[in-house]
């Protein structure tokens, strides 16, 4: 009698531990399928977001030509249209045949110029203007940091009369 008690006592006792078993291990799978999960859509959703992350932090790139190689007196284009807040990058080219300059100081003092790049040096400080010998190249990253229209000219003696002017709109 005592015997049977004790074998049904430890029958039950197997049966209990299998039922803990059984639910530690279908806890055990809840929580990985959750983490699975968690991490499927943390990582497609940042993968959605990439493009745009990358897009925001690539920076519009404006080429603006002093002069032409047919000798015009001109800034092609002529009309540079940004937006305030926006990081560029001005490149600036002289394929004619003689010196011009890049001048808006009103523009520079509305901007925040992070640096200028001419040849391999690497020009800091205020920039009011860029003289661009012929065939020279110039980079120029700015964020235009207030709306409105400043006057770009090129101060060599008498280019600006000839039509070497342009303006710079600033948009919010
Ligand atoms: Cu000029």
């Amino acid at each position: 009698m005592s015997d049977r008690l004790t074998s049904n006592a430890r029958y039950n006792l197997i049966i209990i531990a299998r039922a803990l078993f059984d639910a530690m291990r279908f806890t055990m799978r809840f929580i990985w399928q959750s983490l699975v999960l968690s991490f499927v859509v943390i990582f497609g959703s940042s993968l959605f977001w990439l493009p745009v992350a990358l897009a925001d932090s690539q920076v519009d790139e404006i080429k603006v030509s002093l002069g032409n190689s047919s000798g015009e007196l001109k800034f092609f284009p002529s009309n540079i249209e940004l937006e305030a807040g926006k990081p560029y990058k001005l490149l600036l080219n002289n394929p004619s045949p003689e010196k011009h300059y890049f001048t808006s100081k009103d523009f520079a003092d509305a901007s925040w110029t992070r640096k200028v790049q001419a040849g391999k040096v690497e020009v800091k400080g205020a920039i009011h203007e860029l003289e661009l010998k012929p065939g020279a190249e110039a980079e120029w990253v700015i964020t235009p940091m207030k709306a409105g229209t400043y006057e770009l000219h090129c101060s060599i003696k008498g280019h600006a009369p000839a039509g070497m002017v342009g303006e710079i709109v600033v948009t919010n």
